[in-house]
């Protein structure tokens, strides 16, 4: 591959909550680097995961799910979305294929359309799809909504047609250098990537309203052991009630958070960690600028 030939750019995925961007994202950067769960709104801020190939460098940046939002958190996620729109190269739009579109995904066509920015549509989750000849009048429908590049139906869960997407999305880039060293795989510190890991295990294992008021926060990482390295997340909720759901019966929830959590958090750091988890309540921590700071929720 000649120099004149390599491709480099930024590329969102942007799409209603649930879409499956930060599986799609997780798939292609080939390491677990965002949380990912069935609870609408898990991404609550930008996360670039690099991809380097012989052709080109492409740095990906997922997004949180477009909604309505209530909270001073969900301002600063949808203000990540559209920061995110205005910077990149090329939109990915992700779409759940498996449900019918509704007026959440009009809104997200429209933000799309008002970029003016090249766009591909993913439609996702086609494992979910029993007869494939469902996806072609699918297809025909979306080309009559907007000039996509191209439209790519895939599932991210099982890696269903992720290197035809790849492939496609290159070629829509700029020529250009490469914009990280070969070998990064993200821009997310270790740190937030393995308090990433502990809500979504909180996610997994909670219903209602938990996995909205909660958030956690990495207080302690001590790497002076060259055996085990040493990590306290502090997990926010807002009321005491919530602490003793987290918490769960003789500490049994908590307990079980913290296992999968660890071995998520060892497998991406290659060595022993000792994980410790305490709940805060904090009360109304989504409208509080300076929490939102510390969490690492961006403005
Ligand atoms: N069957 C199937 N499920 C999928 C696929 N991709 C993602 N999922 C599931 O869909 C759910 C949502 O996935 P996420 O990757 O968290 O979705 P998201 O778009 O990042 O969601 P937000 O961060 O809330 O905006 C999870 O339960 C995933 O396992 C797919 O290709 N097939
Ligand atoms: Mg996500």
């Amino acid at each position: 591959m000649s120099k004149q030939d390599f491709r480099s750019g930024y590329v969102a995925f942007i799409g209603r909550p649930n879409a499956g961007k930060s599986t799609l994202l997780n798939r292609l950067v080939g390491e677990k680097i965002a949380a990912v769960s069935n609870k609408p709104q898990t991404t609550r801020h930008k996360i670039q995961g690099i991809v380097s190939r012989e052709d080109g460098q492409i740095v990906f940046v997922d997004t949180p799910g477009v909604h309505k939002p209530g909270h001073l958190l969900n301002r600063r996620m949808m203000a990540a979305v559209h920061d995110a729109i205005l910077n990149v190269d090329l939109i990915v739009l992700m779409r759940d294929a498996s449900v019918s579109t509704g007026n959440g995904d009009r809104f997200v066509f429209e933000l799309v359309k008002d970029s003016g920015k090249p766009a591909l549509l993913v439609l996702n989750k086609i494992d979910k799809i029993k007869a494939k000849s469902d996806l072609l009048p699918l297809i025909d429908g979306y080309s009559g909504e907007h000039e996509f590049a191209e439209i790519i139906p895939i599932s991210a869960l099982k890696g269903d047609a992720i290197d035809i997407l790849l492939t496609q999305i290159v070629k829509h880039l700029p020529v250009g250098d490469p914009i990280f060293g070969e070998d990064e795989m993200t821009d997310q510190p270790l740190r937030s990537i393995a308090a990433e890991m502990v809500r979504e295990k909180i996610l997994a294992s909670t219903g209602e309203e938990i996995p909205y008021v909660t958030a956690v926060v990495p207080e302690v990482w001590d790497d002076s052991d060259p055996e085990i390295t040493r990590i306290f997340c502090a997990i926010y909720v807002e009321r005491a009630s919530q602490k003793k759901i987290v918490i769960g019966k003789g500490g049994s929830r908590i307990k079980d958070v913290g296992t999968k959590a660890r071995i998520d958090i060892e497998k991406l750091i290659g060595k022993k960690v000792f994980l410790k988890l305490f709940v805060k309540v904090v009360e109304d921590w989504r409208n509080r600028e300076r929490d939102l700071d510390e969490m690492g929720v961006r403005q």
